[in-house]
């Protein structure tokens, strides 16, 4: 017996570890992945990254591809998108993702980041059965400003999900909660944008709903990467059954077209926004039904840059990424050598698009009936032929955005 019982404990602590960020959408999942990506690459940590976008539109993917350790070797990333990991196509794509990472890639740890929709349950009992990997971290992140405005500090959390119970609906809030209640660690995000006062009071209604784990706030995804080798295993006796009450709950949700009543739409476009119009849309339509907006795209009047769209519930930031080629090709001041103009007006020249390779590829998560309407309202914002003809004679739209934008840094 004691034989075994060693045989087991050898067995587990030869696994590579694996850590999964999960929380809801916009919760700050990227921040934290980019953050401890950066660490790894300092302290020479062999880490593989695997991210999970429920769009079609691989918003994720390129930010982390644009982190100095993946673009040293972009083998240690694996990117699944136009799925969610907790579908059973999510599961069938994790595994075998997971398997080409151990064969090829020798690495310590694997961190993996869901998409914002994705329910815990699946891949906890996938990786209880895994043989060659063990789950430490079920890391759930939360954003204290989302937690504030829609559930005064997480006060109306539970409230709010015994309604869904009795009316027998199941939508975001159950999605919040469980997600709360599989975690072993629970990060606050976004503890910046609330008074800090309050920040005990969502830590107390959090514990209520699981025991088990004690909040801990982190600043823009400032978390030491030590902490992730220190964990012990995941306690799968822990959620036993909570899998027992939920699973046939999840498997009668796995066909249904919109878990949570949650829409996605994809906007494509090469032309620019209008400033204005644009501002003037976000401030009438981001409301509580729009959770998220990602992705990039450029102002008629900063015509050079790509730009990151980041909205998160009631919040909206904007991120510098870095030039597109065809706007360093109309810069006089380009300052490139001779031989390195031809090849950029050679890349230019092999861009499909209308203005080169700007474009605006964003994706809209919200409720079904809210989706719909930012997504026109956002049509709406691109220039209009006519107004492209007025840009390109040089004319200046008004542009309120703020003027310094912040740049992404790896
Ligand atoms: N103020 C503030 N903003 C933050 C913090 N952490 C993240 N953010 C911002 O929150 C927004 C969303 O962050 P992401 O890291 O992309 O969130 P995510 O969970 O990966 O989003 P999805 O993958 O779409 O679910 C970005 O604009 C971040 O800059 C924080 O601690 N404070
Ligand atoms: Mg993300």
């Amino acid at each position: 017996m004691k034989n075994k019982q060693f045989q087991k404990l050898m067995s587990t602590s030869n696994k590579v570890e694996v850590v999964i960020l999960n929380g809801f959408l916009g919760s700050g999942k990227t921040t934290l992945f980019r953050n401890l990506l950066s660490q790894s690459k300092k302290k020479e940590i062999p880490v593989c990254a695997i991210v999970n976008d429920m769009s079609e539109l691989d918003v994720d993917g390129e930010l982390i591809s644009n982190t100095d350790i993946v673009e040293e070797n972009n083998q240690i990333l694996e990117s699944i998108s136009s799925c969610v990991l907790s579908s059973k196509k999510g599961i069938d794509k994790l595994d075998y993702t997971l398997k080409k990472l151990l064969s090829n890639q020798n690495p310590r740890l694997v961190i993996i980041e869901t998409s914002g929709s994705c329910h815990p349950l699946p891949l906890v009992e996938y990786f209880k059965k895994h043989k060659e990997v063990k789950l430490t971290g079920l890391f759930t992140l939360v954003d204290s400003l989302m937690l504030a405005h829609d559930y005064n500090y997480g006060e109306h959390l539970v409230p709010k999900m015994q309604h869904n119970i009795t009316q027998g609906k199941r939508d975001t809030v159950n999605l919040l909660v469980e997600q709360i209640m599989f975690c072993s660690h629970l990060i606050l995000t976004k503890a910046d944008r609330i008074a800090k006062e309050k920040l005990p009071d969502i830590a107390t209604y959090i514990q209520g709903i699981n025991p088990n784990v004690s909040t801990h706030s982190v600043h823009f995804g400032k978390l030491n990467i030590d902490a992730l080798f220190e964990l012990p295993e995941y306690n799968y006796f822990q959620v036993a059954q909570l899998i027992g009450e939920l699973k046939s709950v999840l498997e009668s949700q796995e066909n249904q077209d919109k878990p949570y009543d949650l829409a996605t739409r994809v906007i494509k476009d090469e032309r620019p926004f209008h400033p204005q119009r644009l501002w003037d849309a976000c401030h009438e339509h981001l409301d509580q039904g729009i959770y998220r907006s990602k992705g990039f795209f450029w102002l008629s009047s900063r015509n050079k840059y790509s730009l990151l769209w980041n909205q998160a519930a009631g919040s909206i930031s904007l991120e510098l990424i870095g030039s597109w080629r065809a706007g360093i090709l109309e810069d006089d001041d380009h300052g490139l050598l001779e031989f390195e103009l031809e090849l950029l007006k050679e890349q230019v020249a092999k861009e499909k698009g209308r203005f080169g390779d700007r474009r605006c590829d964003l994706t809209v998560i919200g409720d079904q009936s809210k989706v719909d309407r930012f997504t026109e309202a956002l049509k709406e914002c691109f220039l209009t032929e006519e107004e492209i003809k007025l840009w390109k004679n040089g004319h200046e739209f008004t542009d309120p955005w703020p003027k310094k934008i912040v740049k992404l840094t790896n």
